[in-house]
This record gives C-alpha cells, structure tokens and sequence, in this order.
C-alpha cells in the first residue's frame, strides 16, 4: 500500500470545513493507503496562541481524530513535536528552498495580513500590492520566520515518512506543488530519495463560513465547531449564517444558487430536502429562517454520533494518549531511517 500523510493544527476546535474538506476523506482512504495523520502542534505556534491552552487543544484535535472515524487500528495518529526529526528535515529542506517562493505563498500573504497589527505605519511604504505588502510587513519584524517557512516544514512532515497522497483542502494545494518542488530540488542534488506525492481533494474542497464569504476557519471565528452542542449549533446556523441578501422579506424569492447556505444543504441535506429549499427559496415559499433550521437539523445528524465518541474518548484521556504515545513510538522509526538515509547523501555522515 501506499503510504499517506496529513495533518491539522490544533489551533483551536476542529470544525465543518475541516471535517469536510480534509477529515472525512482521510476516514475513507485508511483503507486505501497506509495512513499516518499528525496533529501540527509546531505549524500551531507560528501564530499567536496561549501556551495555556495548547495541551489541551492538542488532545481536543486528537479525540475528534477518533470520533470522526480515524481507526487506530488502521492508522497511526500522533503529536508532530514528539517526532523531533520533522525539525530536523525541514532545516535542511530550507537550503534548498527559493525564499522568494516562499514569500509568494498565499498563505503566508494572508496570515501576514491578518497576524500583524494591520501594517499601518508600513503600508505607506508599499504600493498596494499582496506581494508587496507582505514582503513589507515581514520585513518589519510584523511575522515570524516560522510563518515564512511553514511550508517547507509541510514538505518534511509529508517526506519524513515518503508519503505519495495527502488528503488537504484546497487551501492546501500551494503548499504540496511547494513540496513537490523541494522534492525536485532536493533529489536533484543529492540523489533519488524523495517521491513525488499529490494532493488528495474531496469533493467540497472549500467550505464557506458563517459569513458566506471567507472559507470557514478556525482563526477567523467564522465556523461551526465539531464539537458544538445542538442548541448553540442551531442559534449559530439561524442567527449568525449569512443567507441570500436578496430575500430582505420573508416574500421576496432568493437565488438559492448564491446563497451559502443552500451551499451546505448540497453538502449536508438529503436530496429531497435540497430540493425543498431551492423550490422553496425561489418561490418564497419558505423563509431563510425555515431553510437553516432544516439545515441545522441535517448537520446535527452528523454530528451527533460524533460527540456520542467524543464523550467516551474524553473519559478515558488515558487511552487517547497511549494512542498518541504509540503512534509517536511507530513514526519515530520511519523518521529515524529517512534522516539515517538524508544525512548520508548530503554527506553529513
Ligand atoms: N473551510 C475549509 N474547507 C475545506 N477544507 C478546509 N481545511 C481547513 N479549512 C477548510 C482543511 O483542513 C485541513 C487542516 O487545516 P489546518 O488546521 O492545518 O489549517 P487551515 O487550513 O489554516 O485551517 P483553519 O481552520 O483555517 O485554521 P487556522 O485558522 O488556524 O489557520 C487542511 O487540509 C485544510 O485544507
């Protein structure tokens, strides 16, 4: 089997986007590959966070690893830092990394932007342009150098264990041709020993948030946590989703085709009741109230079960760490012999 990687940041609740864009697929390819699935606690701490918190984010991701379906029969699970060699391959990834590439991430353009104080006493200086801007506000010690280089520590998470397939969100996609890149790079100068790996999307690869416009994040608060009780899900989804502006009355049709919700009913509602909405929507025979409150129903219908495991996962924290410690022991063997073999054709050993 092939082997394959992916991870997310335990940078606050995992949420819809997460579950659908990434999560979901990686439960139904544990069959297909041999799977191996991190929790990125050093990609976490390239923006600010409360070191207070962060434990227990960690072991939150983790248990909604397990409640979404991750086997730890089927695949090893395990904290990013507990490998050290992660650190390690992406130093030397970094020698062969263009920084001008790096700077050109949309990534780094974006959380440059919204991770610094708004550039104001910089943004005289540049011209308006993405790529300027963040160059700008990088070069006035606005962002760390972890943000600048998080993608080559990507490319190691995936290379350490010479995985082909990552399943990501879109999102993501930049950052695996960057791998693919350094992998390029690196074989080039040293010799064969990284293989090509591809990115894996699922069929809804961009999930909206609340606000209908930015993909749902977790740093944006523009998302619908797994773990969120019935009640507050409800609330969120009548009370908070931004619908289609035209329907200002109850009477006035929509366009359900531009409207963000309907967009979640065609992820999480059953065919008959899509239909309901766009027929409704279009002739005004339901109110925006009546279609997110079907759509609230049909999320919770996902997630229930889910919290039904997290609950048993979150009494017995002992087991979720022998699954992390075991995980960590198995992955720390591959890593181990990948950096055995890197050292020796750059000539390091
Ligand atoms: N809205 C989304 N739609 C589809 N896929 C998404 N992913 C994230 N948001 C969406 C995918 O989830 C995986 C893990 O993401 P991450 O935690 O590593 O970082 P992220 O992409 O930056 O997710 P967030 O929520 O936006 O985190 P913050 O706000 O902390 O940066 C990835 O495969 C991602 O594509």
């Amino acid at each position: 089997m092939k082997r394959l990687f992916s991870g997310m940041q335990p940078t606050g609740a995992l949420h819809l986007g997460n579950y659908i864009g990434a999560l979901k697929n990686w439960v139904a390819l544990q069959d297909k590959y041999e799977c191996i699935f991190c929790i990125v606690d050093m990609h976490a701490i390239t923006i600010p966070y409360d070191p207070k918190l962060m434990r227990e984010r960690i072991f939150n991701a983790a248990v909604d690893y397990l409640a979404a379906g991750i086997d730890p029969l089927k695949s090893r699970i395990f904290i990013q830092s507990h490998v050290p060699q992660h650190t390690e391959l992406a130093w030397l990834f970094n020698t062969v990394t263009p920084l001008g590439q790096l700077m050109r991430m949309t990534q780094f353009k974006q959380k440059t932007a919204q991770f610094s104080d708004g550039g104001e006493d910089v943004k005289a200086d540049a011209d308006g342009s993405a790529d300027e801007r963040a160059g700008f506000l990088a070069l006035a010690g606005k962002v760390n150098a972890g943000l600048l280089t998080y993608p080559v520590l990507q490319a190691a998470d995936i290379m350490l264990y010479k995985a082909e397939a990552v399943p990501v969100g879109e999102d993501q996609v930049q950052h695996i041709e960057l791998t693919r890149d350094v992998v390029r790079r690196f074989n080039n100068a040293y010799g064969e020993i990284f293989p090509n790996c591809e990115a894996l999307l699922s069929n809804a690869p961009r999930l909206k948030g609340l606000d209908g416009v930015a993909k749902m994040s977790k740093s944006i608060g523009n998302h619908i946590p797994l773990s969120i009780e019935p009640a507050e899900l409800e609330r969120k989804v009548t009370r908070e989703a931004v619908s289609d502006p035209r329907r200002v009355r109850r009477d006035d049709p929509g366009v359900p085709e531009e409207c963000n919700v309907f967009d979640w009913h065609r992820i999480f509602s059953p065919d008959e009741d899509q239909i309901w909405a766009a027929q409704g929507c279009r002739s005004a025979g339901i109110g925006c109230f009546q279609c997110k409150k079907k759509c609230a129903e049909n999320i919770e219908k996902l997630l229930a079960p889910m919290r039904e495991k997290r609950e048993r996962f979150t009494k017995n924290p002992d087991d979720v760490w022998d699954i992390l410690n075991m995980g960590a022991a198995e992955c720390l063997r591959i890593a181990q012999a990948t950096m055995e073999e890197t050292r020796r054709a750059m000539g390091l050993i």
